[in-house]
């Protein structure tokens, strides 16, 4: 018997090695999962917003390197996977999503549910087609599958439910998909540019991203050769910090080390393999030299003296034999001694924090790092969690570290955690989650029950969108709309059938993390803590000091004189 279009979307997915679907059931989209359901070779993750699912999926791909694949339903339903997926996109996390659509009789008619993704997708995408035809299908998949993979994003398939239903006519291509990416490295004459360019410079910095993941030890063999710091952006943390005897911190809003002095003392940067998107913490008078495998993105955020396309491990192998040895480490060592006196900083933040109430956020990250194992996946919320993360959370080798790193939104860490707990069922996966964020998207709670994902949430319950109240505080606003009344998140967890625990005390958080952790099923430790931990960039300037100021005058003289005092007290350290 011929099989259905539906049928064949599976078989073609459990073929190319899919293993699990992450999405909601709704009319359209039945026949595909009705057809997952009866072949039994693909496991449908249920969760209960769509959004959920598309970060997820991204999650997964991001983990697995793997293409990931999310479903809704025609309108509401996939329309719900839109921020999930641009997230997933921006990250270049090879995910494909199944958005069924409304009869195909029916499209243009203004008819129930219409929309159409075919449009509203492709900003998110590199591929979206609608499928109207069933001998569309086979070459539609394979594309799709093809472009989240071999470009690095989404693809999506916009299948009408009606032609779901339909008998195929054309058989499935049967060849899977093909994953090998190609070694890109640059022509010998730029390469030879470059190490021009290193040679004549007395002190080098290298500020590394993403693109860096799998060159630690070619990264290292460089920073010995140029006796050069090593900053990073917080795509490139998981990455480079570990292990790294040349590694001075973060740059950005996140900061902390001396990546940022790295980065304006030096007379030669090398940026590789990062996108980090803040103009203005990017130097202006060293050379600056910049090998990206997406050529596109040369010379975007700062000045270009060099552009290099190439992978950065192949590159630097490459390039390795023309850098000749330097043996001054005065540069490198002030740099290292900077770095290292800003982690005296945090540890003394951390040692205060034992005993500092309200609980500072700083002081359970901290914990965490002691307590999670060393495979440990761990996924923070946007908002202050990214702080914390960047600062407290040591990504030794073996651990990573998911965020909406690129897009920015809120509510991800608890949908990734999902993702990276099915993709990885035997590791430790906890979520930093904000209590607005963990609100945002709440329900999908129960999706760890219903699963049996043992993940362990971290709600920092600071009662505050504390990120939005530091931004307007730095910009000399009264912060408004950014307080939170919260419930109790422990109890709230333990009605969903979680382990839930509520830790108001520091000398509770320690033993509330070790049972969480020990709880062999999914688990919340709702952790009130200070609303005021906020945490200044690396380099504040005398304007955001003086905005400080201003809306602490400002709270002042609304007759809110003890949450100034709160506040500067909770971040004295931090104007110094
Ligand atoms: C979907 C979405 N809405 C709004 C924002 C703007 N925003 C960025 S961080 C933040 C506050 C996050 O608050 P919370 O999750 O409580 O974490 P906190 O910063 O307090 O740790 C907001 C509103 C965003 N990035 N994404």
């Amino acid at each position: 018997m011929s099989r259905t279009v539906a049928e064949q979307l599976v078989e073609t997915l459990a073929q190319a090695g899919v293993q699990r679907i992450y999405g909601l059931v709704g009319d359209s989209l039945n026949p595909v999962t009705d057809a997952l359901h009866r072949s039994g070779k693909i496991e449908w993750i249920h969760v209960r917003h769509e959004e959920t699912a598309a970060f997820a999926a991204g999650a997964e791909a991001q983990l697995t390197g793997k293409l990931a694949v999310c479903a809704g339903s025609c309108g509401p339903g996939n329309l719900h996977l839109i921020n999930g997926l641009f997230d997933a996109h921006r990250s270049m996390a090879p995910v494909l999503a199944i958005a069924s659509h409304i009869p195909t009789s029916e499209i243009g008619s203004g008819y129930f549910q219409e929309t159409h993704p075919d449009q509203l997708f492709r900003e998110c995408s590199h591929y979206c087609e609608l499928v109207t035809n069933p001998s569309q299908m086979p070459h539609v998949l394979q594309s799709a599958m093809q472009h989240a993979v071999s470009k690095r994003g989404v693809s999506v398939i916009v299948l009408p439910g009606d032609v779901a239903a339909m008998r195929a006519t054309a058989d499935a291509p049967g060849r899977g998909i093909v994953t090998g990416v190609p070694l890109v490295r640059p022509t010998d004459a730029d390469l030879a540019r470059l190490a021009d360019l290193l040679n004549r410079a007395s002190k080098v910095t290298l500020f590394c991203g993403r693109g860096c993941a799998g060159a630690h030890d070619e990264l290292l063999a460089l920073a010995d050769k140029l006796k050069a710091p090593i900053g990073y952006a917080f795509r490139g943390k998981e990455w480079v910090e570990f292990d790294n005897p040349y590694a001075v911190g973060m740059s950005g809003l996140l900061g902390w080390g001396a990546a940022y002095k790295a980065m304006h003392d030096c007379d030669a940067l090398l940026l590789l393999g990062t996108d980090f998107p803040y103009k203005s913490f990017m130097p202006t008078t060293p050379k600056i030299a910049q090998v990206d495998f997406r050529g596109e993105r040369l010379g975007r955020r700062s000045k270009l003296d060099l552009g290099l396309c190439g992978d950065v491990r192949e590159t630097i192998k490459a390039l390795l034999p023309l850098v000749e040895q330097k043996t001054n480490r005065k540069f490198l060592d002030a740099m290292l001694e900077q770095h290292a006196a800003t982690q005296r900083k945090l540890r003394a933040d951390v040692d205060a924090g034992r005993t500092h109430r309200p609980i500072h956020p700083g002081y359970v990250v901290a914990m965490l790092d002691e307590l999670a194992g060393p495979e440990a996946i761990f996924t923070a919320d946007t908002g202050m969690c990214c702080v914390w993360a960047a600062r407290q959370l040591g990504t030794a080798k073996g651990r990573r570290l998911l965020g909406s790193f690129v897009h920015g939104s809120m509510a991800n860490a608890m949908p990734q955690a999902i993702g990276a707990q099915a993709a990885n069922p035997g590791r430790q996966v906890i979520a930093l989650s904000g209590d607005g964020g963990f609100a945002m998207l709440m329900g999908d709670v129960l999706t760890l029950g219903q699963h049996d994902l043992p993940v362990k949430i971290l709600l920092f319950n600071n009662h505050s969108l504390g990120m939005v109240q530091l931004e307007m505080e730095v910009a000399g606003m009264s912060p408004f709309g950014c307080n939170l009344k919260n419930p109790n998140f422990a109890a709230l967890a333990q009605a969903a059938g979680l382990f839930g625990v509520r830790v108001e005390e520091p000398a509770q958080v320690r033993p509330a993390l070790k049972q969480a952790m020990a709880y062999p099923g999914p688990a919340l430790v709702d952790i009130v803590t200070d609303p005021n931990a906020l945490a200044m960039p690396p380099r504040a300037t005398i304007q955001q000091a003086a905005g400080f100021a201003l809306a602490m005058t400002k709270l002042a003289f609304g007759g809110k004189s003890d949450d100034v005092l709160d506040t500067v007290a909770a971040n004295w350290r931090e104007l110094l």
